[in-house]
């Protein structure tokens, strides 16, 4: 198979998730021809219209194949993922979608001559017993069926960038936070402070006050993910990279959003599966590699974020008609 074209489009798998629609719009606005994909049919927004946009499910391995065989991409970001939450109600289809899934993606990559996949990894990857500061190489040891699938898809993309030299890169995203709704994350509580307060001037925690999670706002997240993309492969000197932003105890956002909207109430009514799971990843993460290998600097401290996505989610509220968070949290 020859190598495709230098000019040849990217494809973003997952594109109607959290993170595919802020990183379609980022890749647009660089100029970089995006192809995108995800189970749904039609983009979620209104302005990613012009991206070409395709239904397919990345489970299917020969719908997969014969996609990337059409479209020929150089790159591939692959996003699509069941977050841990919601991947605990059904472990099965987890393993399939995240697993599989990333299995299938790699074997057409391979198939097809793709250069380079990223991956979207998690802080999800490790699991209970963790050091206060927690390093690249700590021991992984997941308790979701989303972690496990996670470490597995970074072994495997290693496993295919030293087999097949297919260039394989990523980042254990922290907690994300953005002005779109998330789909059943552990973490989704630090969003849902904000869409709730504003939405209806309350939001009950399923956490403890004092939970403390690795957090990062989405326009430090995709400008990683995408300095990851685009640095000399030779400055690199591993597959996948833990970054980081800050560390907030979940009252500290509490704090954060109080100081904008002091009108709203924030209560906090721990719900045990998901405290176990938050429990169980880092309270802190160290990214000095990133920083050294390719300059991973996050512009957002929590405060920062919040003056930032305030008048954002306000814009999303007005825009659409979501349910509350205990409607849409999983399992
Ligand atoms: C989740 N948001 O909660 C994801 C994340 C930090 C965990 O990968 O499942």
């Amino acid at each position: 198979m020859p190598p495709v074209d230098a000019n040849a489009p990217t494809l973003v798998t997952g594109a109607a998730g959290q993170v595919g629609q802020d990183l379609l719009r980022h890749l647009v606005g660089r100029g970089i021809p995006v192809v995108a994909c995800d189970l749904r049919p039609e983009p979620p927004a209104a302005d990613l219209g012009h991206v070409p946009w395709h239904a397919v499910d990345v489970t299917d391995a020969e719908a997969v194949e014969a996609f990337v065989a059409k479209v020929r991409p150089r790159r591939i970001f692959h996003l699509a993922a069941i977050l841990s939450a919601r991947g605990e109600a059904n472990p099965q289809r987890t393993y399939t979608v995240n697993q599989t899934g990333t299995y299938n993606v790699l074997e057409a990559a391979r198939r097809h001559g793709v250069e380079q996949v990223v991956f979207t990894s998690t802080i999800a990857v490790f699991g209970p017993g963790l050091p206060e500061v927690v390093g690249d190489d700590v021991p992984l040891h997941p308790t979701t069926m989303y972690g496990v699938t996670k470490v597995a898809g970074e072994l495997l993309g290693a496993y295919y960038d030293r087999r097949y030299g297919l260039d394989f890169r990523g980042v254990r995203f922290p907690g994300l936070i953005s002005a779109s709704l998330p789909g059943g994350g552990t973490s989704d509580y630090a969003l849902f402070m904000y869409y709730d307060g504003i939405r209806v001037g309350h939001y009950t925690a399923f956490c403890r006050p004092d939970t403390k999670i690795p957090l990062m706002y989405m326009p430090d997240a995709i400008r990683g993910l995408v300095d990851l993309a685009l640095a000399p492969k030779e400055r690199l000197t591993r597959n996948v990279y833990n970054i980081a932003a800050f560390s907030p105890r979940a009252d500290e956002i509490a704090a954060s959003v109080r100081r904008l909207l002091p009108d709203v109430r924030i209560d906090f009514a721990p719900d045990p599966q998901r405290q176990a799971i938050l429990d169980s990843w880092p309270r802190v993460l160290d990214d000095t590699a990133a920083r050294r290998d390719w300059g991973f600097a996050p512009a957002f401290d929590l405060d920062g974020m919040t003056r930032d996505l305030v008048p954002k989610i306000r814009a999303l509220v007005a825009a659409t008609n979501e349910p509350a968070a205990a409607d849409v949290a999983a399992p």
